[in-house]
């Protein structure tokens, strides 16, 4: 394994303890999708060679039906970007993205990371959105993938990928807070920034006790 080892990382003993968790790098987030990041394309070679350094990988999937509660098409009069109330709190609409089984949907071609050892597919309740990889936008309805990294005696994660306001930061924000140690590879991400949305994440953050670094910190 080529990994150098984080300041305050003990080193490869550790790294069965740590899994990389590779946030939604698909088709409609990179340039030229429904809901493109801007830079987006760029993390994915970033990805791969952050990947090779790990043994454990997680990758999620935007997953939404047909008629999801956060695109803007599904309410009347409103239009992307705008916020509404949902029962679980405010929402942002979004165009249509990442609907399950299009192309839009799918992975990066670009990504490559074989030894991935599981997909966590989010956002498939009609009705409520999930930006994190642990918890829905109800902050109540986990998507198991705490009690998976748990029973393989996992507790640090790192994360990089899309978007780094939403998906990234809530995702390190609800490892963070069922404590695992968490890290945010910063230049392996990339953010949408809507209405200071990158300045908030970075706060909840802070707040959570994420950590931050950079990828020369991890592989050389
Ligand atoms: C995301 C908005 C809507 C993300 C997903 O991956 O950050 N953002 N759905
Ligand atoms: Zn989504």
């Amino acid at each position: 394994m080529s990994a150098r080892t984080p300041a305050g990382e003990p080193g490869h003993a550790m790294q069965a303890r740590s899994a990389l968790v590779i946030v939604d790098l698909q088709v409609d987030f990179l340039p030229g999708g429904a809901l493109a990041v801007p830079g987006g394309h760029e993390v994915v070679p970033l990805a791969n060679r952050l990947a090779a350094a790990f043994r454990n990988v997680v990758l999620t999937q935007d997953w939404h039906p047909a008629g999801h509660v956060s695109f803007a098409t599904s309410h009347s009069g409103r239009a992307p970007f705008d916020c509404i109330d949902l029962p679980y709190g405010p929402q942002i609409l979004w165009p249509e993205h990442c609907v399950q089984g299009t192309p839009g949907a799918g992975f990066s071609a670009g990504l490559q990371i074989p030894h991935a050892q599981l997909v966590v597919r989010k956002g498939h309740h009609r009705a409520i959105d999930s930006y994190s990889a642990f918890f829905e936008a109800d902050r109540t309805t986990p998507t198991g993938l705490s009690g998976y990294l748990r029973e393989r005696g996992i507790d640090t994660v790192y994360l990089a990928g899309l978007a780094l306001d939403f998906c990234v930061s809530w995702s390190a924000v609800d490892a963070a807070r069922h404590g695992f140690a968490t890290h945010v590879v910063d230049d392996a991400c990339r953010a949408l920034d809507v209405d200071g949305s990158l300045a908030q994440a970075g706060a909840q953050m802070a707040d959570a006790g994420v950590r931050r670094l950079r990828l020369a910190d991890l592989v050389g």
